[in-house]
């Protein structure tokens, strides 16, 4: 199992595994033990994979990206060697932060195994999980070489846009698809167009050209060569010479550096130097980074749509991982702010400020990391379920801060009236003069209790109890106090009452005092919530602007390029597909602006319906207190 450090990196992944295997029906299906590797990823991954024919060098390509001599597994024979989609994990040997991800696909064309379909399916699956496109092949770009590229031609068929029915949509493939490398392999030609020197690019772009003319054969040359142009957002090439000795090009992975040609080596570091400055992060359709954990969920969300005989559907996928992403983004939200409280818990009780304090503070950090990995949360469900879990907890630590003051007042009480009830107990203050002794004793110890307890939010409401609870005990000593006219016992027990009143009035303001102090957090937690919103908002239509900028671009240089051979139509074909693609643009950005008004909308009506029921609440409180009589002179004792 690979060790994964604290940032969701992978250390020690030392070998390729299985990612994706023929089970024995035939049908495709993902290897749990890769996912789980990938599962631990939480690093945004840059995802290359290698196709091609059989036997051409792909795997021993993948190593030198790994930078090993050895590990996915190359064969000696004429016999294909790996089967399905193996996977290896490295740190990104140039981008911090990031992982590596190397997919080395089974070999197409094998005679053997004579399965077209199967084919098309390895070939569709690495174009869609990887954010760079390494097609191998050996000798030289010919039409040979480009005919076995057939499978090119059938993508359509095998990858949908926004719905598994739709017809042929591949104007938008461009949009979503991989850079793709052309890697030629055992290059003994001279790179000349024309008799003028070429660049490799050049050479690739010579290959790529396509012929005037509408006749079938026409049409055949030029449709594996249309698609490539069309489909891939940039087009890089490399000609790699033969590596070694014919003798020796069996054990190229045994061999020392001196025993390989130094143009071969020098074409394979500009390869890989080239992938680790230029690839960049994989991507989902609307511009959501791919995590090693998301390119788990991907990979599982594709084969398993592939072998229930379904075409992957890239919206559909996107809509998957949402769903699993925000779902997960919810539960890491919550465990921030739960984590935190919890900590905060172990102190309690707290004055209601560091908790409210905190509590901003936690659910700041929760909403942050909701936002930082959910997408697409258009109508804001599981944003408001966030808030809606974050409250509820709230108010349950706010509870159980209640309990522990209470309890810390009670027993404060308690210890403070021991010797007080002590003397109750031995009839103390059953004499004349009883009374006021009695008074002056309760005086002091409520003093003390205001001094020690003054930062609890129960302090009022336990001193009213308890007061309440003397009540029996004051009256007995108030009547058995012979010194004490008749009129005086009245004074003294209308005295009695108002103190009480005065401390219920107290305990309602200090309940007041709480809910205007969580009124103002909620406010300023909200604010803060919109802000956020708004950030992620204004993000994720970058994200679609860029993405469209990168397809419209792709699209431009190829209309020119058509234009400049003379392909009118085509080039008119492609201008109308610009125009559609400025219209979808323009209609998602129109939609999106919709969406994102009413959720912003949605947010503050949330917002001010929770404010609205903390101020009926307030209302309510303070129409209780303004109901009450105030206490014309509150005191205990007669002085
Ligand atoms: N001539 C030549 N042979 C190479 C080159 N690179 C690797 N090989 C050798 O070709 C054989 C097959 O290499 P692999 O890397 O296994 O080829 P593959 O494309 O992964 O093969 P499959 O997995 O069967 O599709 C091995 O013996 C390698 O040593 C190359 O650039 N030129
Ligand atoms: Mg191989």
């Amino acid at each position: 199992m690979v060790e994964v450090n604290v940032f969701g990196c992978p250390e020690a992944m030392d070998k390729p595994v299985c990612l994706i295997d023929t089970a024995s029906d035939g049908k495709l299906c993902v290897q749990h033990s890769a996912l789980q590797v990938l599962e631990q990823i939480q690093q945004p991954v840059v995802v290359v994979a290698v196709v091609g024919l059989y036997r051409t060098g792909k795997s021993y390509l993948m190593n030198r990206l790994a930078g090993k001599q050895t590990g996915f597994a190359l064969g000696s024979t004429i016999e294909s060697k790996t089967k399905g989609i193996w996977m290896w994990c490295v740190p990104h040997p140039n981008k911090a932060g990031t992982t590596l991800v190397l997919l080395d696909t089974e070999g197409l064309g094998d005679v053997d195994k004579g399965d077209s379909v199967h084919d098309t399916r390895i070939f569709s699956l690495a174009v869609l999980l990887s954010s760079t496109l390494v097609l191998n092949s050996r000798g030289t770009i010919d039409n040979r070489a480009i005919e076995e590229l057939q499978y090119v031609t059938e993508l359509t068929e095998y990858i949908k846009i926004k719905s598994p029915e739709e017809v042929v949509d591949d104007g938008e493939f461009v949009k979503f698809f991989p850079s793709f490398i052309w890697a030629v392999r055992d290059f003994t030609l001279q790179l000349k167009i024309n008799e003028k020197d070429a660049t490799e690019d050049e050479y690739l772009e010579f290959a790529l050209k396509l012929k005037l003319g509408t006749s079938m054969q026409v049409n055949n040359y030029n449709l594996p060569r249309e698609c490539i142009r069309k489909y891939f957002p940039s087009r890089k090439c490399f000609t790699f010479p033969f590596p070694t000795n014919p003798d020796n090009v069996s054990y190229l992975e045994t061999l020392d550096p001196e025993e390989i040609s130094e143009r071969f080596l020098e074409v394979t570091n500009r390869f890989c130097q080239f992938i680790f400055d230029q690839s960049q992060v994989k991507n989902l359709k609307d511009g959501h980074t791919v995590t090693g954990r998301v390119l788990g969920h991907l990979v599982k969300t594709y084969v398993d749509t592939i072998a229930s005989g379904a075409v992957p559907c890239l919206e559909n996928a996107v809509i998957a991982m949402a769903l699993i992403e925000n779902e997960a983004a919810f539960q890491e939200g919550l465990e921030v702010y739960q984590s935190g409280m919890e900590k905060l818990k172990k102190s309690f009780p707290l004055e209601l400020n560091e908790i409210t304090c905190e509590h901003q503070c936690f659910s700041l950090m929760a909403t942050q990391t909701f936002m930082k990995r959910s997408f697409r949360d258009s109508d804001g469900k599981f944003l408001t379920s966030l808030e809606e879990a974050i409250n509820h907890q709230f108010d349950r630590y706010l509870q159980d801060n209640e309990k522990a003051s209470e309890a810390k007042c009670e027993c404060l009480l308690s210890v403070l009236s021991e010797a007080m009830t002590e003397r109750i107990n031995q009839g103390f203050y059953a004499t004349a003069g009883g009374y006021n002794l009695f008074c002056q004793d309760l005086e002091d110890i409520v003093n003390q209790y205001n001094t020690l307890a003054y930062q609890e939010v129960k302090i009022a409401e336990v001193l009213e109890k308890f007061l309440q609870q003397k009540v029996a005990v004051t009256t007995a000593i108030l009547q058995a106090d012979d010194k004490l006219t008749e009129n005086e016992r009245r004074i003294c027990e209308e005295r009695e009452r108002a103190v009480l009143l005065e401390q219920e009035i107290k305990t309602q303001e200090e309940r007041q005092r709480q809910l205007e102090e969580k009124m103002v957090t909620e406010e300023q937690n909200n604010e803060e919530r919109v802000r956020q919103v708004i950030q992620k908002m204004e993000e994720e239509m970058s994200f679609q602007q860029q993405e469209t900028q990168r397809a419209m671009d792709s699209k431009l240089r190829e209309q020119a390029a058509l234009m400049e051979k003379g392909f009118q139509e085509k080039a008119d074909k492609m201008a109308s597909e610009i125009e559609q693609l400025r219209r979808n643009n323009n209609e998602v950005e129109d939609r999106k602006s919709r969406e994102f008004a009413q959720k912003i909308a949605d947010q503050e009506r949330r917002n001010a319906q929770n404010l609205e029921v903390m101020r009926q609440q307030h209302r309510q409180q303070m129409e209780a207190i303004n109901s009450r009589p105030r206490p014309s002179s509150p005191g205990c004792s007669i002085q």
